[in-house]
């Protein structure tokens, strides 16, 4: 039963994907003599935690229910108050957790409150689902760096476009619409200036339904990004982080385009993508999707910024040995230097397929 009702809890969670970072995605679940009484869930950051909408929406007194919950109920005054004592209030007797809550300002005092108050509480159901659906939350409440998505789409022989620059399209349209999905769940989005230049994308979302535009960042040294590029479309925000070997004109012409601009220091001539990576999660950015080019690509892999790695390989093979792979850069010497991925599961969408993975933290 506690999995039955926990499942519950975070398929309602994910309804909240895209409009609560970084804030995390919560389902809550209130149960009396087995039936569902209450279910809610964070639909927007800053409305109501999961738990305050579930006890709004239940229909029946609540004393002696139980509540199944897949974060920890916070125990702190936030934006909103904590959740902890409107459980107690209300009578609820017993509460089934997914996972502790990581952020340092809760973690384990709302499980201690809800104890002290003679409330059973169950810890840990279906805790792995309940950690992977909060990856992005759980790496940014702790460090303040935002999660990184390295998605990449390749030929079966590894390659991103021909030798002609020709990429339109490797993968096929349910691989693409996933990628629509990525972008709408993640707080921004970047590329290098190459890719702006070579293919003047809009990186906004493109779905049927009601979607988000993630904020788009772009990485440009020298401030080259053309000024009609369709990057600078009204339809979201975008941050230029360059360096100070970028001319002041540059950087003027772009603020005027509307763009915030990030300087920072200049690493190998090369935008200081660390440096970068702690700027944007004091703007509250706490996940990005990196969609290259390939020399970006190793450098974020090489500073060990890269949390996930999502590729899709189509069943395709173009040859060249001039056309581009997914990751370029200086590259390793050996073998034995590789950069690792671990906890590896793959998809089938038709005929590409989806490879999912975790770099080795080192
Ligand atoms: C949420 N939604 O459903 C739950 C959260 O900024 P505040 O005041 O809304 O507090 C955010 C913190 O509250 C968050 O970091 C997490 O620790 C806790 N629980 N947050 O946004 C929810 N249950
Ligand atoms: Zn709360």
């Amino acid at each position: 039963m506690d999995y039955k009702y926990m499942k519950k809890a975070l398929s309602l969670a994910k309804l909240g994907i895209g409009y609560t970072n970084p804030n995390p995605l919560v389902g809550a679940v209130i149960v009396k003599d087995g039936q569902i009484i209450g279910q809610g869930y964070h639909k927007h950051y800053g409305y109501d935690h999961a738990e305050i909408d579930a006890i709004k929406n239940s229909y029946s007194d609540l004393k002696g229910s139980t509540m199944y919950v897949n974060l920890e109920p916070c125990s702190h005054f936030g934006k909103t108050p904590p959740c902890v004592y409107e459980i107690v209030k209300k009578g609820i007797s017993k509460v089934v957790i997914g996972m502790v809550d990581p952020n340092p300002l809760v973690s384990g005092n709302g499980i201690k409150i809800l104890k002290e108050n003679n409330i059973e509480v169950v810890v840990g159901v279906l805790e792995d689902e309940a950690k992977k659906l909060n990856e992005i939350f759980i790496k940014y409440i702790t460090t303040n760096i935002p999660f990184c998505i390295l998605k990449t789409a390749m030929t079966l022989d590894g390659k991103i476009a021909s030798k002609t620059g020709d990429s339109k399209w490797i993968s096929n349209d349910i691989s693409r619409k996933y990628v629509h999905h990525l972008r709408h769940k993640v707080s921004a989005i970047m590329v290098g200036v190459n890719t702006v230049i070579l293919d003047n994308p809009y990186l906004t979302t493109r779905l049927n339904k009601r979607s988000k535009n993630p904020i788009r960042i772009i990485v440009d040294t020298y401030c080259k990004t053309p000024l009609d590029s369709n990057v600078l479309s009204d339809e979201s925000k975008t941050i230029i982080a360059t360096t100070n070997l970028a001319l002041d004109e540059n950087i003027e012409k772009l603020k005027q385009k509307g763009a915030e601009i990030i300087i920072t220091p200049a690493k190998d001539d090369k935008v200081d993508l660390s440096f970068l990576m702690k700027e944007l999660g004091k703007r509250k950015i706490d996940s990005i999707l990196l969609e290259g080019g390939s020399t970006l690509n190793y450098t974020a892999l090489n500073e060990n910024l890269v949390d996930k790695v999502i590729s899709f390989v189509s069943a395709k093979i173009i040859g060249g040995t001039l056309a581009k792979t997914p990751v370029g850069g200086l590259g390793k010497d050996y073998i034995k230097d590789a950069i690792e991925l671990e906890n590896v599961t793959v998809s089938m969408f038709d005929n590409d397929i989806m490879i999912q993975a975790y770099p080795k933290k080192v």
